[in-house]
This record gives structure tokens, sequence and C-alpha cells, in this order.
């Protein structure tokens, strides 16, 4: 024990001396704080709904593909909302086209708390649909919904980004008279919401253009069998046939029509106006009238386009540039509002001017897409064509269409200025 205290006094006396002597003691060494970890992103789902089996279930993952392509950009942006990073995550439900699926998987979406809806595909889910999403206080934009009814509801939060079937019947069926100048038409549904009413919205142009119109004949919308109700047409020799359905059960029809040598012009509606209808029908889907409810997948922009080709390695096929619209819009409303809270960048929504990869996009007080094109095309060496594009009352050429939307900047992809990107129209 005493060599030990011995040492300690000796060292605390230097010590002393030391400071005496005015030495100072090296300072402390600095503490070193680790960095604060980086802010953890908020995870923001956006609920897309279509259906992804069935007899359109290509067209229901087109719709998928734009929304997920829209989602990834906004994620390589880097997106910040109330201050925090965001990572938007899809959650993507099937509703299989039936009513009552469509219910289900809406409630599920509700129950998953996404903050916003793309979907769904067919009018006859989505307006059933809507109703649930109104009572959970969601936003909706439907990218191909086209029965009037959407949006006639009086529900604050539906929207969608193509036009309605009391734009598109009125234009397909003056279309139709212009130039086939039929004098007797036999028009059949797949007494779908979709089908049965843009017939109806046909028929009505039809006839008061003093065009006779056959008593309806139905289908429904996995009708592959259309022989008995061909037949029935054929023994009255109509000059054209409008069909309100899909292409799916559309395919069929054609080939049948063609098979029982019945040679009228042949119109569908945008469900039935895809290239699937040369896959199904073959040469007898050649010379097909069709319309779209808004811009032809040709004309949408490059950005969309091209990102579209590099994702998937195929082209997109109908309505996939409107569901990727709506995910940017759901977004650029939230940017704007600086807030995820369906509540609070719902006004944002209903104000929305953004130009996207299917053109500008404003809302009506309805929710209904301001100043929608029509597209009228036919099918021509197993391609679906544009004729001619329907825009402020006037006709426009692809090519002319495309020269009116060049844009003045490039887009700027839900970035830090949501209110007005452009797009430039792919190049054809
Ligand atoms: N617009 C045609 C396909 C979707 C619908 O049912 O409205």
């Amino acid at each position: 024990m005493r060599p030990t205290i011995k040492l300690v006094s000796v060292s605390v006396a230097a010590a002393v001396l030391m400071m005496g002597c005015g030495k100072e003691e090296p300072p402390p060494a600095p503490v070193v704080q680790a960095p604060p970890p980086p802010p953890q992103p908020m995870i923001v789902k956006i609920g897309h709904v279509a259906p992804l089996t069935g007899g359109i279930a290509h067209l229901g993952k087109d719709n998928e593909n734009g929304a997920r392509l829209a989602i990834d950009e906004a994620n390589a942006a880097g997106i910040q909302i109330g201050g925090k990073p965001v990572t938007f995550e899809i959650v993507a439900e099937d509703d299989q086209s039936d009513p009552k699926v469509g219910n289900t998987v809406a409630q599920k979406l509700v129950d998953a708390k996404v903050v916003g809806i793309v979907g769904h595909l067919n009018s006859g889910t989505t307006i059933p649909a809507s109703a649930i999403y109104n009572q959970a206080g969601l936003p909706m934009i439907s990218g191909s919904a086209t029965n009037p009814a959407l949006t006639e509801q009086g529900f604050a939060g539906v929207f969608r980004v193509v036009g309605r079937d009391d734009q598109q019947g009125p234009a397909v069926a003056n279309y139709l008279v212009a130039t086939a100048k039929p004098k007797t038409v036999a028009i059949i549904d797949d007494a779908t919401a979709y089908g049965e009413g843009l017939a109806n919205e046909v028929e009505k142009t039809l006839k008061a253009a003093g065009v006779k119109v056959l008593p309806r004949e139905k289908g429904t919308d996995k009708t592959a069998d259309w022989k008995a109700v061909l037949t029935k047409i054929k023994g009255k020799k109509p000059d054209a046939v409008f069909y309100g359905g899909m292409d799916a059960t559309g395919g069929p029809l054609l080939k049948q029509a063609r098979e029982l040598k019945i040679g009228a012009v042949f119109s569908f509606g945008d469900g039935a106006c895809t290239d699937k209808m040369a896959e199904l029908a073959g040469e007898a889907a050649e010379g097909l009238v069709c319309s779209q409810a808004g811009i032809p997948v040709q004309a949408a922009g490059a950005k969309f386009v091209e990102g579209y080709k590099a994702k998937y390695n195929i082209d997109p096929i109908l309505y996939a540039p409107f569901t990727y619209d709506s995910v940017k819009l759901l977004i650029a409303a939230m940017q704007k509002a600086d807030s995820i809270d369906p509540a609070a960048y719902l006004p944002a929504l209903k104000a929305i001017d953004y130009t996207g990869a299917s053109g500008n996009i404003q809302f009506d007080e309805k929710g209904d897409r301001k100043d929608a094109e029509m597209t009228i095309f036919t099918l021509t060496a197993g391609k679906i064509t544009p004729l001619a594009i329907i825009k402020g009352g006037k006709s426009l050429t692809l090519d002319e269409y495309a020269a009116l939307s060049a844009p003045a900047a490039p887009e700027a992809a839900t970035a830090a200025e949501p209110a007005k990107p452009a797009e430039a129209p792919a190049k054809q």
C-alpha cells in the first residue's frame, strides 16, 4: 500500500506545480456526436383498381401499368410534402369487372388507408364503388369510365380524365352518318352500364339525324356466340351496325358477322377500339370504325410513351396515359396543398390545371374533364388508326393535333411546380 500512496502524492504535487507555472492541460477531446438519422420517408398509399382477370384483363393491366409508371416517376423525383420526404406506394386491386367484387375491393382500399384512388376501369364497377369512396372522404379519378352517371351523383371527390358517353355517342354516330350515310342501323349492347349507355346515346343521335334504328339486340359482357343475334340482324339488312361493349366480346361479334356475310359497316365505342380487335377478328376487323373519349394513345406525351416502353417492353394500349395522368394529378394536388390529407388536397384537385400525357386537364364543377377530346379511328392493316381528333368543335388530324400540343417546356414530373407541367407529344 505504501509505495502507491507515495506515487499519487507525487503526481498531485507535480500537477499543482505545473498549474502554478501557468501551463495548461490539453483541452479535452471533443465529443463526437453521431449524425442525426436521415428523416424516414412518409409512405403514402394510392389505390388502383381494374380488372386484372377475365376477358379484359389486358386493358386492366394497361391501366395499372400507367399508374405504376407515374408512381415510379414521382418517387424518383424525391418529393417532399409537409416538410417530409414521401414514398408513394400503389395498392393494386382486381375487381374482375364485377360490381360486387368492385365494392369489396373498394372497401379494402379504404381499410388499407389509401389517400386517393385511380380507377375503376368499367363504368359498371366505378359508379357503385364511387359511393364507398365518397362515404370515406377519398378522392377518386377514373381514367376510363365514360358513363355520364358517374359524375352526375353530386359526389365532391369524383373525377374522370376521359370524356363522357353523351359526348362520345354523338361523335361516333355523327361520323357514321356523315361517312357511311346509313338509312338503317342495327344496335347491339352488352347490357353493362357502359355498353347500354353508349348504345342509347348513339341511338338518340342517329334518330335525330333521321336514321332508322332497328329494335335493340342484347348480349352480355361474356357473350362468345353472337350467331343468333347476328342472324336476326342479317334478315333486316342494316347498312351499319353499332355495338356498345368491350373488345373481348366485340372481336368475336365482328368475326361472326363477316362469317355470316353481313356486309354492313361496323362501328364500336372506346372499349372495343383496340388492336385486340384485329387479333380476335383477323381480316374481319379491317374497316371497323370506332371512337375514344379522349386523345388516341398515338398522341400521348413522349415522356410517358418512352417511359412505358422502357419499363414494360410493350406499347401502351388504350387508357394507360389517362391512369398515368390520374396518379400525377393526385400527387400534384397533394404538393399544391402541401398535405396528403384528402380533405386538405381535394380543393387543389378540383382547381387543378395540369398538362400531362393526355393533354391539358382541368375539371368542371361535376368532376368531368373540361373540353375532352374525342377521336374517331378506323382499323387498317391490323392497327387502330386515328382519323380525326375532335377538340373544341374542330376536327384535327394526328399531325395537326401534335403541332397544336407542342409544349413550350418539358414536363416537370410532379416536381417543384406541379401546376402546369407540359409534356411533348410522342413522335409518330
Ligand atoms: N369507357 C369504356 C370502358 C369503360 C367503361 O365501362 O366506361
